[in-house]
């Protein structure tokens, strides 16, 4: 698979942000003034919009039937304390509960980001719906190009390791070792996880939908309850997609780690964009906007922007994820003394590859970690290193991962508004008896 083209979406963004700000572009449920003026005088809104505001939904996405499950937990799975730590209607996993797993994380503890709560879908019901001035002779909304679940199972499937990390990943530690607390959902280093994801490839199926020349912009959408923040509806979760990347290595994935996609990671087909922002892989994607003029969404426009005195007006593209490192160890792990302890951890990088860890226990005392040779050029990077601690007492564990375009782990986190893509290095705190 080929790496993601965040240079491609750097330039895609400014390109975009500069029609946005012209009037080129709509952005369906909300109208560009409704935004603009969200975005000058609503900032606190926004941020708390991104990922924190308690949201009443009631409303049943259309084609849903709610059922006796309406009222039910916004995460479908079991949360056992052991590997999940609740964050309002999101989930993280407990870095803990990695320990001794292979490469890829297990469908049980993978992390969940819901932005309302997981919807019950019926699969046979299920229907991806393909519309827009993207496909030949422009299908609209209401009389699509459509595809059940079998046809995407009938289409040649492919099966990709991939990472998928919400961009606010990390984010507490901006508040915790910066003083320079964030609104949003308090993420630990939690919200990432690896899974093997099999699928059909987006290029496949928009081909086959009529993909004309004259496509710019491709917007899956999600069958979830339309968002409502701030008094707000912002209607589906969606993000547009270039067509490039679109048509490079999306998945519509059915199976998650060999087994059917589960409810709360997009049954019955989630889209997979590897590399990129986690809201970009929208979970029971239901249409797909394929279109000849650019399209934006309050995803790319308010959220999951870097907002900043440091950035541009309008803020700046989120882009690749940036570099992190996890110990396999519960926060304030208790460690024996005198003995050689194996610690475990991963590190990963939205750029590439890892190439090299480095672990610390104390002040200056940084020294190589091993890299397990299976993960080489993999979607994250197992590492260990021996550690004997010398004396009893709290004693606090780092690491810190460069990946292969040189990107490193700073001591300090760039500061920005919405608190995204933290990548400064994490003070773990043990405790050896
Ligand atoms: N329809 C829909 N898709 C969605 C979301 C959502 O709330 N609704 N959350 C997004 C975000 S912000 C992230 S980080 C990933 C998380 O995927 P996961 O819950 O399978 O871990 O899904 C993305 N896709
Ligand atoms: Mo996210």
């Amino acid at each position: 698979m080929s790496r993601p083209q965040f240079p491609d979406e750097v330039e895609h963004d400014a390109h975009r942000t500069r029609q946005w700000l012209a009037g080129e572009a709509r952005c369906d449920g909300v109208s560009r003034p409704e935004l603009l003026e969200l975005g000058a005088s609503m900032a606190a809104v926004t941020a708390a919009a991104e990922e924190r505001e308690p949201v009443a939904v009631t409303r049943a996405p259309v084609g849903v039937d709610p059922g006796a499950g309406a009222a039910a937990a916004p995460i479908a799975k079991p949360l056992p304390p052991q590997l999940f730590r609740r964050l309002d209607t999101n989930a993280e996993m407990r870095w803990d509960a990695m320990a001794g797993q292979g490469h890829v994380v297990p469908n049980d503890r993978f992390f969940v980001r819901n932005h309302t709560v997981t919807p019950r879908l019926d699969a046979d019901a299920w229907r991806l719906r393909l519309f827009g001035t993207g496909l030949r002779g422009t299908p609209t909304r209401h009389d699509p190009v459509e595809f059940d679940l079998s046809d995407l199972r009938g289409l040649p499937a492919e099966e990709h390791t991939a990472l998928i990390e919400c961009a606010g990943n990390g984010r507490r530690y901006f508040a915790e070792q910066q003083d320079d607390p964030a609104p949003g959902v308090a993420w630990g280093l939690g919200g990432v996880g690896v899974a093997r994801w099999r699928g059909v490839r987006l290029d496949t199926v928009l081909r086959l939908a009529g993909l004309t020349d004259a496509a710019v912009d491709v917007m899956p959408e999600g069958l979830d309850p339309e968002y409502v923040t701030g008094g707000v509806n912002l209607g589906r979760v969606r993000r547009p997609i270039p067509i490039g990347k679109a048509l490079d290595d999306v998945l519509l994935a059915y199976e998650m780690n060999g087994e059917p996609l589960p409810a709360d990671h997009g049954y019955p087909v989630r889209v997979v964009v590897p590399g990129w922002i986690g809201i970009s892989s929208i979970k029971w994607v239901g249409a797909v906007e394929v279109s000849a003029t650019p399209l934006f969404s309050p995803w790319n426009t308010q959220f999951y922007r870097m907002f900043s005195s440091g950035h541009p007006t309008g803020g700046g593209v989120l882009a690749a994820q940036s570099v992190k490192s996890a110990f396999e160890l519960a926060w304030n792990a208790r460690l024996p003394a005198g003995t050689e302890v194996l610690l475990r951890g991963r590190s990963w990088s939205g750029q590439g590859p890892i190439a090299r860890v480095e672990v610390s226990a104390g002040e200056d005392d940084w020294r190589p970690a091993e890299l397990v040779d299976a993960d080489r050029g993999g979607a994250w990077q197992r590492w260990t290193a021996v550690w004997r601690p010398p004396a009893p007492g709290r004693w606090t564990l780092r690491a810190r991962a460069t990946d292969v375009t040189g990107a490193a782990q700073p001591d300090v986190a760039g500061h920005n508004d919405l608190g995204y893509l933290f990548d400064g290095v994490v003070r773990h705190p043990v405790t050896v008896a």
